[in-house]
């Protein structure tokens, strides 16, 4: 999107946030409105975690450390929130909740307004990934892409397995799972933190994580919708490798990838057999599932696969279906709330930005090419 058409949008407003960028390169706001008069020339490069060298992993990692170390922008808005990285938590659970929270209860699964089970899905977490993204490399150093996880690669027919995963290794990777937890198996939805399975019970875990760089961070947003000050816990995970092996076929994925429209598409992979579950090892905390690292690993690798779907022909980069809070359209807002500025459906829909009417800088290092022969 040009600049003029920017102004026209959303008014004077925006001059004043950009004059503000340029005196201060902390402003929370700035990566968004890396808005480009030009195509994007220069893309970054995601790739998938197991081709970055252990320099770049502990880059990636450290990076996000630094995120939950840096003081966080929205307490005034959702006091639990106690750093940078939790506030991408924080906008999450109000965005499924659709915005609206009872302090008390929490938000109400947010059905037709929130950001799952709606068309708005890929939109919201493509902008939010960027969002995350940006943000790593702006207030953190960070040097790097996005990585992404290809769950595929952790299944038998290519060689691996879900619980083997090198995302796994405690010390180069995001550690493994939580530990056996019995109570787990028959309580069902405890939802305790739990990010990566547990959501309906019965994974290998279920417990507190027991290894790796993130095994001693305390979560305080959630579980599930809550928003209050006295949550702290340990970050749990509840693997459910043969649900996500299963899942990660390349058969399955291949016929995804081959379903002709988008509302399909979108309905298909964020079924409960679908590929959106498939990395999340079983079900998960949806509200707050961004308390785990992995959350942006796993989104990295859905957003890829809505790349590769929409790579297939180029009516797809503005193929939107579904609704919201109303039927989605390419004009339909992304609401972010505090936390990046509200941008239009239509910014986030070429990763490549080859209409000069979105933001967007980047492209994955392996396509289609991998699934379909
Ligand atoms: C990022 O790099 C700059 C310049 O070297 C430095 O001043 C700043 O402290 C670094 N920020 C973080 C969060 O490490
Ligand atoms: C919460 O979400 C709603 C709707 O998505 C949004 O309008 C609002 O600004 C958000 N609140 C905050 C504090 O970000
Ligand atoms: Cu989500």
């Amino acid at each position: 999107m040009a600049f003029a058409p920017l102004i026209q949008r959303y008014g004077l407003g925006i001059l004043a946030i950009l004059s503000v960028i340029n005196l201060s390169t902390a402003a929370p706001f700035n990566a968004a409105l890396n808005v480009a008069d030009a195509p994007c020339t220069e893309p970054r490069v995601r790739r998938e975690w197991r081709s970055l060298n252990d320099a770049e992993k502990g880059e990636y990692i450290g990076a996000i450390k630094c995120l939950m170390a840096a003081a966080p922008t929205g307490k005034q808005y959702f006091e639990p929130i106690t750093s940078r990285y939790e506030d991408f938590v924080a906008m999450h659970v109000n965005a499924t909740g659709g915005g609206v929270l009872n302090t008390e209860r929490g938000f109400p699964m947010g059905g037709t307004t929130g950001i799952h089970g709606v068309g708005i899905f890929y939109p919201w977490h493509r902008y939010t990934v960027w969002q995350f993204e940006e943000t790593l490399r702006n207030e953190c150093n960070y040097t790097g892409a996005q990585p992404y996880w290809d769950w595929h690669l952790d299944t038998p027919e290519a060689g691996g397995s879900f619980v083997t995963s090198p995302l796994f290794d405690p010390v180069t990777g995001f550690g493994g799972n939580g530990a056996e937890d019995e109570e787990d198996d028959d309580e069902g939805s405890r939802g305790w933190g739990s990010a990566f399975g547990g959501f309906f019970g019965g994974g290998s875990g279920g417990g507190c994580i027991q290894d790796g760089p993130f095994k001693d961070i305390k979560l305080h947003l959630g579980p599930m919708s809550t928003v209050k000050v006295g949550n702290e816990r340990c970050l749990t995970r509840d693997f459910q490798g043969a649900s996500a092996e299963r899942s990660a076929t390349k058969a399955n994925i291949a016929k995804t990838l081959a379903i002709d429209t988008y509302a399909s598409f979108r309905s298909s992979t964020e079924g409960s057999s679908g590929l959106h579950n498939a990395g999340h090892g079983g079900m998960m905390d949806v509200f707050s599932s961004p308390n785990d690292p992995l959350f942006w690993m796993h989104h990295t690798q859905i957003d890829r696969i809505w790349a590769i779907w929409q790579s297939q022909s180029e009516s797809r980069l503005a193929e939107m279906a579904g609704t919201t809070r109303a039927p989605v359209t390419l004009d339909s807002m992304l609401w972010m709330g505090f936390n990046a500025p509200d941008q239009p459906v239509r910014t986030v829909m070429d990763t490549l930005n080859r209409n000069g009417e979105g933001f967007l800088c980047y492209k994955y290092d392996v396509g289609i090419e991998e699934f379909v022969d």
